[in-house]
């Protein structure tokens, strides 16, 4: 499988999120890749190519040209009203009732216009690093559309939170969203995204939400008590083009099966000409930030049960915090996959 990987994911590397009325320590840093790179070497996977550059229109195929300008201005507006030393974080938003049509001049209002948490940090890199993801999920997808039977984007910052104008959940902008959206301009007439990060994948289902040839499928803690809390109920179809598999606290593979066999075969059921994985292993036992139950060699059989589909796949790194297991859990996945044949 090619893996596309660029050192500038490094670039993102948030001081503080708020967590339980505190700031802690980014969960979603540069040492997590770096993790998973070092555990693909050691099992002998090739070595990973770096992303092309194809500009922007990838990236404003997906997302609103303003919102990506503001994306690529946003540290300068806060380095000129607050200097550099601390990260960027909104910390006011708009309610009902309250104007969306008019976009705030100064910083602090315009992190807060375009975004939905406080718990992803701008920084001077931010934009150079979510550049380069979303470069990586685009260049898989070239790879799997030029061929190859599937293409691994090894990216962060993660894609899967961020909409077409908004950013929240440590993402920024969605590479795989961009890679669904390649598949499409290249030709392909349905293609499917298949979301099994713990979260739900709420800003891919928000851009493709009432599209026939997108369909997009979440497998994620329920939304009742896990963020990104408003959106990932089982009651959203968006028009029968979405499916929300919501889950409870504590899911281990037995339960979760059952769940992914259900995707699958609704997915199969669209005849896709094209996969799009939203890869987050945060889904694992000893994540620090969510409670699921799965055990690493769960990774392979869910992979092999994905790969079995047989269709042309892009990978898309999306989270997974617990550093010490997330290189052996996304390697099992790729390890699985591989054992699949392309349906001929
Ligand atoms: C921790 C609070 C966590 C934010 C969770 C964001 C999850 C991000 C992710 C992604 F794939 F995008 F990285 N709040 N106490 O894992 O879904
Ligand atoms: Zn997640």
């Amino acid at each position: 499988m090619d893996i596309v990987f660029s050192p500038a994911h490094r670039r993102q590397h948030g001081q503080a999120e708020l967590t339980d009325g505190r700031l802690v320590p980014v969960y979603e840093h540069p040492g997590r890749l770096d993790a998973v790179l070092e555990e693909l070497a050691r099992r002998g996977f090739p070595a990973p190519v770096e992303p092309e550059d194809h500009g922007l229109d990838p990236l404003v195929a997906v997302h609103d040209p303003a919102y990506v300008t503001f994306l690529q201005c946003a540290w300068d507006e806060w380095v000129a009203a607050h200097g550099p030393a601390h990260d960027a974080l909104p910390l006011s938003w708009r309610a009902p009732g309250m104007r969306e049509d008019r976009e705030p001049t100064r910083i602090d209002g315009r992190l807060g216009y375009w975004s939905f948490d406080a718990g992803t940090p701008v920084t001077a890199g931010t934009w150079a690093a979510a550049y380069s993801a979303a470069q990586a999920a685009d260049t898989a997808r070239r790879r799997v559309s030029a061929g190859a039977r599937a293409a691994f984007a090894l990216a962060r910052p993660p894609g899967h939170h961020a909409g077409s104008r908004f950013f929240g959940g440590y993402c920024f902008l969605n590479g795989a969203a961009i890679s669904a959206q390649g598949f499409r301009d290249a030709g392909v007439e349905r293609v499917a995204v298949l979301d099994v990060d713990y979260h739900h994948g709420n800003g891919t289902q928000q851009i493709f939400a009432g599209r026939p040839d997108v369909f997009t499928v979440s497998l994620h803690a329920d939304p009742s008590f896990c963020f990104p809390f408003f959106l990932g109920h089982a009651d959203e179809t968006e028009g029968g083009t979405h499916l929300n598999l919501p889950l409870p606290k504590g899911t281990d593979w037995p339960r979760y099966l059952p769940a992914l066999e259900t995707a699958l075969a609704r997915i199969g059921e669209q005849e896709p000409g094209a996969l799009v994985v939203s890869l987050g292993v945060d889904t694992w036992d000893g994540d620090p930030i969510s409670s699921f139950k799965l055990q690493t060699a769960d990774y392979r059989r869910m992979a092999r049960r994905i790969g079995a589909l047989g269709l042309p796949t892009v990978v898309v790194m999306e989270g997974g915090y617990a550093v010490e297991t997330i290189g052996a859990n996304v390697a099992e996945f790729l390890e699985g996959f591989e054992e699949t044949p392309a349906a001929t």
